[in-house]
């Protein structure tokens, strides 16, 4: 038997299947206009995607009525995004976990069985406390994302761990903090630093805004286009973008670091390149050139498929629209494990243009000074989280949740316990999901920290209900962007059911640990009031406002022939890297040959679908109504070949034999025929999820090969190819 075998969390949510689903009216008579009553608003962060958009929340006579953007936020600019406006479908989940978890053993018949607090919480810190005496506290690890992870760091770091990661690094968005903190000694950060709204030009390699709905960004760039900026879309799909677009390169996937060398062939070799700004910051210029000589269009083009005149075209609308050029950094970088390197080809790509630091291209970023509360220091802390990459992945400098999966495994694990906070690992760290079991087996203790029965939380053995962020204060947001500003989360509603706050919770099991020190509050509103005070605001103003904004200190831009240090190793913006040089890694980036789909298979091709984000909203009544599953695009020559037809169901099998759960088919032009995109965070398996579960498939169930970036450890997601399994009717 497995030691612990994975729990279905419904079994405590209430019995019975769902009948038709009764959706949308929040107002619970359904009869009452809202607004009519006595109208009560307060400030809150969204919390339904990372970007944190400002919104305010409305109550008609102390029920919910509906969530909008802060009109001072820059986020959101006043106004929430579909799952934003939707965030009311969270607080109202019935399927919402609503008390503590135990996982218990009857002779041998495991179950969840709802427990206090107390007992909860005693049980962790009995656990927590052993482990430290038998093994030492740097053996629990935290896999966290989202703002109330801060809370469950400094619980750890308290504890004497530094093992936390967050899959924001090597499933997201490392690689391109990587390579430009290599290219300019500066990452870009979270809201991305990109001035769109001043853009004359925009190309997008693969980036897909307007499915990837980051509130702002997707609103400065409509301006950009409003104000007919060019805009270049580099994507093997037909995406939002690229419909919006002067040119729609529909790259062959896996190609786009020699597309990005011709491009700057051309504007080396067509002499487009922006002279001043390359000999006054830039370092290796002559060794790029040298690099890029052969890489032609000509070159390019049987590699890429796209036409040589096409390549030299865009490069010229490029340069011709320069500095105000913003080639875009993307976000979700992991692509094919050279991820760093084709970062870095967009970091240089812009400093030839000189966008970075001028208006349309790249901004400086700046953050309200906002001092800690005053706590003890951290007890020395020797391990560190780099430790689970075992020599591997130098550039890393945040937590790689695959490294530190597998160095959860086995007698001679690193970590022996995890806390998991807000992040769902089966669907969101691919190639762990078969094997979290493994893990599972091998750990003395996994806590899970939820709002919802999600796939993880079957796997732990204590499971915590968090409340939502309508129900609770969190940290101050204070983001690094245009304009410094603070913003209060705080709770709408009382906590549903039996659920807490996160800080409570990581105050109570620091308590427990004997860490009181570390809380020495009775309530996070003291935490808040006190950082307030200190930069001349107070909780009862923020509770009024919910956003202020501060006087910038240092330039938005640079200004015009500015002597500027870079934090780099040579003072300069490093076309050619003397840190990856000196790790014995390519100075500058080359093209690499990825592999190809066998006969009868196609490259899985995801990404996001406007109305949800992740795997974290299809289980919103609000959002599922609008897309209650994924589909999978497949082109109509395809589709021929195999007799699809538009709305059947199919399955999907990838290459190592790994099925999904039944997909409708879309058969569609907009996507090239070696290729199928499906929607990510879609066929959920947990039975608790009772409207997610068994909808569309999981594009990460199928992701089972992953090509490891060797610099920073990224998991490449897309060097997996599925063929189609008839569904039997
Ligand atoms: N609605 C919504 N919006 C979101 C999110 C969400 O969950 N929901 N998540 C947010 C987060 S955290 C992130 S990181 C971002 C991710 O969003 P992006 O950073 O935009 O994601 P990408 O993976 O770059 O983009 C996916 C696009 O890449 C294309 N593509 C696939 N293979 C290739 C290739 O080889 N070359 C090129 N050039 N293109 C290719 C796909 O066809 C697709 O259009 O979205 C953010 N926005
Ligand atoms: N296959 C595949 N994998 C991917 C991606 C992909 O496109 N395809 N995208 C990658 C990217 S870019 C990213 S950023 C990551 C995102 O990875 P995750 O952040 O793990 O994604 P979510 O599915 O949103 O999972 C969030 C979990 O937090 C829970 N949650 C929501 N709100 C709260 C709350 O207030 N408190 C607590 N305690 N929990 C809460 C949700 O129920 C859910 O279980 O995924 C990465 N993984
Ligand atoms: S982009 Fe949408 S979901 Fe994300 S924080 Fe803003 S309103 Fe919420
Ligand atoms: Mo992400």
């Amino acid at each position: 038997m497995k030691r612990r075998e994975f729990l279905k969390t419904s079994a405590f949510i209430g019995a019975g299947a769902i009948a038709a689903p009764v959706l949308m009216g929040g107002c619970a008579s359904g009869v009452r206009r809202p607004g009519n009553g006595e109208v009560t608003v307060s400030p809150t962060i969204c919390d339904i995607c990372f970007w944190k958009c400002a919104g305010l929340v409305y109550k008609d006579d102390g029920r919910p009525w509906k969530v909008v953007g802060n009109p001072n936020d820059l986020h959101s600019r006043g106004r929430l995004c579909t799952r934003g406006t939707s965030g009311l479908g969270a607080y109202e989940d019935r399927d919402r976990l609503k008390t503590p978890l135990l996982r218990v053993d009857d002779n041998g018949e495991q179950s969840f069985k709802s427990v206090t607090w107390d007992e909860a919480l005693d049980y962790i810190a009995a656990k927590l406390q052993k482990l430290a005496a038998d093994h030492g506290p740097e053996k629990l690890a935290l896999f966290s994302h989202g703002s109330g992870g801060g809370h469950f760091r400094h619980l750890l770091k308290a504890f004497g761990s530094n093992s936390y990661v967050a899959p924001s690094f090597a499933q997201c968005r490392g690689a391109r903090e990587v390579a430009f903190k290599l290219t300019y000694g500066e990452g870009i950060g979270s809201p991305d630093r990109t001035d769109m709204e001043h853009s004359r030009c925009i190309a997008l390699i693969g980036s897909h805004l307007g499915e990837n709905l980051h509130n702002s960004q997707v609103q400065t760039f409509a301006t950009a286009l409003h104000n007919k900026a060019k805009l270049i879309t580099v994507d093997p799909r037909f995406s939002v973008a690229a419909g919006k677009s002067d040119y729609w390169l529909p790259i062959k996937p896996g190609t786009d670091i020699a597309l990005l060398l011709a491009w700057m062939h051309v504007l080396i070799y067509e002499d487009l390149y922006d002279h001043d700004y390359v000999k006054r910051y830039s370092h290796g210029f002559s060794a790029l050139k040298e690099h890029v000589e052969h890489f032609t269009p000509e070159w390019a083009y049987p590699i890429t498929t796209i036409p040589a005149a096409q390549i030299r075209e865009s490069a010229h609308v490029m340069a011709a629209n320069a500095p105000a050029t913003l080639v875009h950094p993307g976000r979700h970088v992991a692509w094919y494990g050279d991820d760093t390197q084709r970062l870095r080809a967009v970091a240089i790509l812009n400093a030839l243009l000189g966008s970075w630091g001028k208006p349309g291209g790249y901004y400086m970023q700046e953050k309200v000074n906002l001092p800690k509360y005053p706590v003890p220091e951290y007890p020395k802390i020797t391990a560190r989280v780099q430790d689970a990459n075992k020599g591997k992945y130098p550039e890393a400098y945040a937590g790689v949740s695959t490294a530190m999966f597998d160095a959860s495994i086995g007698p001679d694990a690193l970590y022996k316990a995890w806390i998991v906070y807000g992040t769902n690992l089966p669907l969101t760290v691919p190639g762990v999901v078969g094997r979290l079991q493994e893990a599972v087996d091998s750990l003395d203790l996994l806590v899970a920290i939820d709002i919802q029965p999600a796939e993880i939380t079957g796997y732990a053995d204590v499971v915590l209900p968090e409340c939502t962020y309508l129900e609770r204060y969190d940290t101050l947001r204070n983001s690094a962007e245009k304009q410094p500003s603070l913003a209060l989360r705080m709770p709408a509603f009382k906590p549903k059911y039996d659920t807490k706050p996160g800080w409570w919770i990581a105050k109570q099991l620091g308590e427990r640990l004997g860490l009181g020190e570390y809380f020495p509050w009775q309530d996070y509103k003291e935490v808040l009031e006190w950082q307030l005070k200190q930069v001349g605001s107070s909780l009862a103003e923020m509770q009024k406002i919910g956003l202020k904004t501060f006087p910038r200190k240092t330039p938005l831009y640079f200004s015009e022939g500015e002597d500027i240090e870079f934090n780099t190793p040579t003072g300069k913006i490093e076309l050619y890297s003397t840190q990856l040089a000196k790790l014995g890694f390519d100075p500058l980036p080359k093209y690499t040959v990825h592999q190809e789909p066998q006969p009868g298979y196609y490259r899985l091709n995801y990404g996001r679908a406007p109305a949800h984000t992740f795997g974290r909203t299809q289980n919103n009544k609000y959002l599922f109504e609008i897309m209650p599953e994924n589909v999978v695009w497949v082109h109509p020559r395809v589709a021929r070949e195999w007799g699809l037809e538009n709305g059947r169901y199919v399955k999907l099998k990838n290459q190592d034999g790994v099925e999904s759960n039944h997909i409708r088919v879309r058969v569609t032009e907009r996507i090239r025929p070696d290729s199928v995109f499906l929607a990510h965070g879609f066929g959920h398996t947990a039975a608790g999820l009772r409207l997610a579960n068994g909808r569309g498939a999981d594009d990460t169930s199928l992701i089972t090969n992953i090509q490891h970036d060797p610099i920073m450890g990224a998991s490449g997601m897309r060097a997996n190819f599925v063929t189609f399994v008839e569904e039997e009717v």
